[in-house]
């Protein structure tokens, strides 16, 4: 833990600086009263919706589990929202721990990004911080800690912005994915860093030792892709349950829907480092959007999500009154959870925790279909940054361009008005799920191949592969980038872009 505590108090150290800065901009967001007496806050909280971090008691197989969450007073986990409506929250912090939430896909000023020591000091225990900015468009958004290991207890909730794409006659079911275990991610993390990884270096066809196998097809299938990598190391935690809404498939949340209904799945991969592909059964869904954005309707059974991915999908339910699972697998091991929707009288039956078949690790097959239904203008770039995925599997290192971040590590600088675009090659032997703040990109190249791909905020390299994102430099400040693995971001796998 060391290594994680010197972190952090060089995280806070630059807090202090960055804290100057929000005090003087124009959107000052963190009430710096300390431990403001109870009903008394910095400003006024009339029009603002309320949201209070909080411990919460939550059961899981059976047994109860202290974790955390993002609350309305009356209950509401998140925000449902309209576009064009300012995002004016209010944020109290009723832990114990200075705590800080990002709104995951949101285009906010700097100072309103919700990552500690890079936007702004995190609010402490009993303060309260007030965001107000305009909601450029909707979508399936989600928000989360961004501090420490919060996110691992469950400190996320849903984001949604409503808009013109959302029917009166639909209705909408959001799935929030969560990986959960009893040990505390503090020692999550110790004991990945004291026993490594198993796996090589670098992407080999070397054969993993221990669980969890992955289907030979599917390894033959990613071999067959040409410069693939063979089977990469997946799932490094041990969870004790994959959740649904807070539940496993041992007691599931059962969603009563209309025989003959159009349902609209928002689907939130909240884990803090699993992957998953979503499985229908014998529904076909059609996929209308990815992290929130518009894509040409893509239909199928099974789509993947990787970590802090978001998929919308439309289901149309059958007439016929009967129970639909919608399943997420474990990506490279047979582990699954999800919801059932229950369409009329018809009894709901138990789906048992383990797929029958193990499934394969998630490609990039889809992401090179998706099209953007609103793409970016083509440009040429004015700048690339090529940045390398990087690590040390044996030390659980993580790392850019093999430098693990710090504050004195200096930003990748880009500048009011560039078409920028970030090239990232994995040269690791683990996929990692990469998230750009503050702006929406578009995949434009996998392997070097060109196309015109999804907008998006979070892109899956696999390891191996060569993914390049563009995006309009148009919102100024100091953004956070990073590999949305949990424990490899707080190993370091992160850098800052700064316009200059
Ligand atoms: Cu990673």
């Amino acid at each position: 833990m060391r290594f994680l505590q010197g972190y952090f108090v060089m995280l806070s150290r630059r807090s202090v600086i960055m804290g100057a800065l929000v005090a003087s901009a124009s959107f000052p967001t963190v009430a710096r009263a300390q431990n403001p007496p109870a009903g008394r806050t910095e400003g006024n909280a009339a029009g603002r919706t309320i949201l209070e971090l909080q411990r919460r008691n939550i059961q899981v197989n059976g047994k109860p589990a202290s974790v955390y969450g993002i609350r309305q007073p009356d209950g509401t986990f998140g925000v449902t929202t309209d576009v064009g409506k300012p995002f004016r929250v209010r944020v109290e912090n009723k832990i114990d721990k200075p705590s800080l939430i990002h709104w995951h896909g949101l285009t906010s000023p700097w100072q309103q990004d919700g990552v500690p020591g890079v936007s702004g000091p995190p609010i402490p225990p009993g303060g309260t911080a007030d965001y107000d900015f305009p909601l450029r468009f909707g979508g399936t958004f989600w928000m989360h800690s961004h501090q420490g290991l919060q996110e691992q207890l469950l400190m996320a909730a849903p984001l949604i912005i409503r808009d013109q794409r959302d029917r009166p006659d639909q209705q909408e079911i959001v799935v929030m994915l969560a990986d959960f275990s009893f040990t505390p991610p503090d020692q999550i993390f110790a004991e990945l860093k004291k026993s490594g990884s198993e796996a090589p270096p670098v992407a080999q066809p070397v054969p993993r030792a221990g669980p969890p196998p992955i289907a030979k097809k599917a390894s033959m299938a990613g071999m067959a892709a040409p410069g693939a990598a063979a089977k990469p190391d997946l799932n490094d935690v041990k969870y004790d349950a994959f959740l649904a809404n807070d539940r496993a498939l041992a007691d599931p949340e059962v969603i009563k829907v209309e025989p003959g209904a159009r349902v609209l799945m928002r689907i939130i991969n909240s884990s803090s480092m699993s992957a998953y592909h979503i499985d229908l059964g014998p529904l076909e869904g059609e996929l209308t959007a990815v992290d929130g954005f518009a894509v040409t309707p893509v239909r199928g059974r099974n789509f993947p999500i990787a970590v802090a991915q978001r998929l919308d999908i439309r289901l149309a339910i059958p007439r016929a009154p009967a129970s639909h699972p919608v399943l997420a697998v474990l990506e490279g091991d047979s582990k699954q959870t999800g919801v059932i929707l229950a369409a009329g009288n018809a009894p709901v039956a138990r789906i048992p925790e383990l797929a029958k078949m193990p499934s394969s690790a998630l490609t990039l097959d889809l992401e090179r279909r998706l099209r953007a239904v609103r793409p970016l203008t083509p440009r040429k770039a004015d700048r690339v940054h090529t940045i390398n995925l990087t690590g040390d599997m044996a030390k659980y290192l993580w790392s850019l361009n093999n430098v693990a971040w710090t504050p004195n590590v200096p930003p990748l600088p880009i500048s009011n008005g560039e078409r920028v675009e970030l090239v990232m090659v994995n040269q690791t032997g683990m996929p990692h799920p990469m998230h750009l703040h503050g702006h929406e990109f578009q995949v434009v190249e996998i392997d070097g191949k060109r196309f015109p791909g999804a907008v998006r905020d979070t892109v899956l390299v696999p390891p191996g592969r060569r993914v390049v994102i563009a995006f309009d430099a148009n919102n100024p400040g100091l953004w956070a980038f990073h590999c949305h693995l949990l424990y490899h971001l707080g190993a370091g796998m992160f850098t800052p872009l700064k316009y200059v």
